[in-house]
């Protein structure tokens, strides 16, 4: 099924947590600290596939787990670091961040690599945390937990070129007729349902060319499948307008013409100014050939109009021919710009201290959850290596400038301590 907007839940892999444990030496009765440190947990990456064209496969499998980085062990042994989580997706798939619809990645190139969440660092084991005074130390630290996030994919196709009339004029037939694509094609109003791409092959050269489902008179508003599938000609660099200039279902190609263009007009200015070639299509059909130079003199188009037949072929070679040459003059696909850098973003340094009231001090933020999370109050060295971090970055400063006293109440989450020096 063609799909191309999903919501999507990611979690890169667990920092494996550093770990307690002493040498064993023949003739040494205590040996020293040797606990390893945790492995470093996998990360979430996006990568291009040629091998998709749209978001069907996350129609049903909806949540990503990257490998946890493993535990450390005995001996400074490392623990393995968890193994990256790659999610394909189809060339032109834009990430946003869920939360805030904020860009994160922008999918453009063939077979581009993005890392978009980061593992979890190992914690240290507790041979990082001898001192002299403090030769055994009995406690590592626990690896980074991480966190789950809501991601947007959207599909917004690249392809060079996008054909675009009213349903039944014939686009699909053109596709096929210059691209081993086999679409749908019947004599009735959208038969096309969702986007067809191919790649067309011609004077030594190839471009991508994507077909939509054919647009009526106020598709902006919703009538007939709508605009949905404009957002897959949005990125396209040039635009085929198909026209019946036959009129076999009785209209006025030239109206067609202007309607369809004033549906594009409202979607958007930049959709309205991709340059356009027109094909009058069903020229077999045509039995009053003025109709073509009137149609020629009333849009004062000369150049870029191209008379077709997609069933006979006629006129087919000339039209690609102009689409190459056009294409070789129009700017590359730029990519979106990017609007949130990093979404895990975990600032470490950071932190808040309050005085809730008389003698009543509160500390949170990210650094505080960070330490919280790497450490065991229950233990009491792991609980004295708390205490000692909470001075050492500068928590307790910030607590004594805002009026901390000896005796008061220190309030971290729910854990609660009374100071002194
Ligand atoms: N005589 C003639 N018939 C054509 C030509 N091109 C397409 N047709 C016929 O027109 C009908 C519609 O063709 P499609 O290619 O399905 O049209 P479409 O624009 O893709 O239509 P939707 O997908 O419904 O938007 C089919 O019966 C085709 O055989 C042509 O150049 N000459
Ligand atoms: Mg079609």
């Amino acid at each position: 099924m063609f799909l191309d907007k999903v919501k999507i839940e990611c979690k890169a892999g667990n920092g494996g947590n550093g770990v307690v444990a002493f040498r064993r030496e023949k003739y040494v009765p205590n040996g020293g600290p040797s606990g390893g440190d945790g492995g470093r947990g996998g990360d979430i990456i996006f990568k291009v596939s040629k091998n998709i064209d749209n978001l069907g496969e996350f129609r049903f499998k909806k949540k990503f787990k990257a490998d946890n980085g493993e535990d450390g062990s005995a001996n400074n042994k490392f623990g393995k670091d968890g193994h990256g989580l790659i999610i394909y997706v189809p060339k032109g798939t834009v990430i946003r961040n869920a939360t805030n619809n904020k860009v994160i990645a922008d999918m453009v190139e063939d077979d581009e690599e993005k890392v978009i969440l980061k593992g979890g660092q190992g914690g240290r084991g507790n041979s990082h945390f001898a001192t002299s005074t403090r030769q055994a130390p009995r406690f590592a630290e626990q690896g980074v937990v991480t966190k789950s996030f809501e991601l947007i994919l959207e599909l917004k196709t690249l392809a060079d070129v996008g054909l675009v009339g009213f349903p039944n004029v014939g686009k699909s037939t053109l596709l096929s007729s210059v691209s081993n694509a086999r679409p749908k094609i019947a004599n009735y109003h959208f038969t096309t349902l969702t986007p067809n791409i191919a790649v067309v092959n011609g004077f030594g050269n190839s471009f991508v060319m994507a077909d939509i489902p054919g647009l009526i008179s106020g598709a902006s508003e919703g009538a007939g499948l709508g605009i949905d599938f404009l957002r897959h000609i949005e990125r396209t660099r040039l635009i085929v307008h198909v026209v019946d200039i036959a009129g076999t279902e009785g209209r006025n190609p030239i109206e067609d013409y202007y309607a369809i263009n004033q549906e594009l007009a409202k979607y958007g200015e930049k959709v309205a100014n991709i340059p356009q070639i027109v094909a009058l299509n069903k020229s077999d059909m045509l039995e009053d050939k003025n109709v073509i130079e009137e149609f020629k003199k009333e849009l004062g188009l000369q150049d870029n109009v191209f008379v077709i037949s997609a069933f006979t072929h006629e006129g087919l070679d000339s039209l690609i021919e102009c689409v190459i040459k056009t294409l070789a003059k129009l700017p590359k696909v730029e990519r979106l710009e990017i609007e949130e850098e990093e979404i895990d973003k975990r600032n470490l340094r950071q932190f808040e201290v309050r005085k809730v009231s008389s003698g009543v001090f509160e500390v949170d933020g990210e650094l505080i959850f960070e330490i919280m999370k790497r450490v065991n109050l229950e233990d009491m060295a792991s609980n004295a290596y708390f205490q000692k971090r909470i001075k050492n970055d500068g928590i307790i400063d910030a607590l004594l400038e805002i009026g901390l006293q000896e005796g008061d109440m220190i309030r971290i989450g729910d854990y609660e301590l009374q100071y002194f020096e």
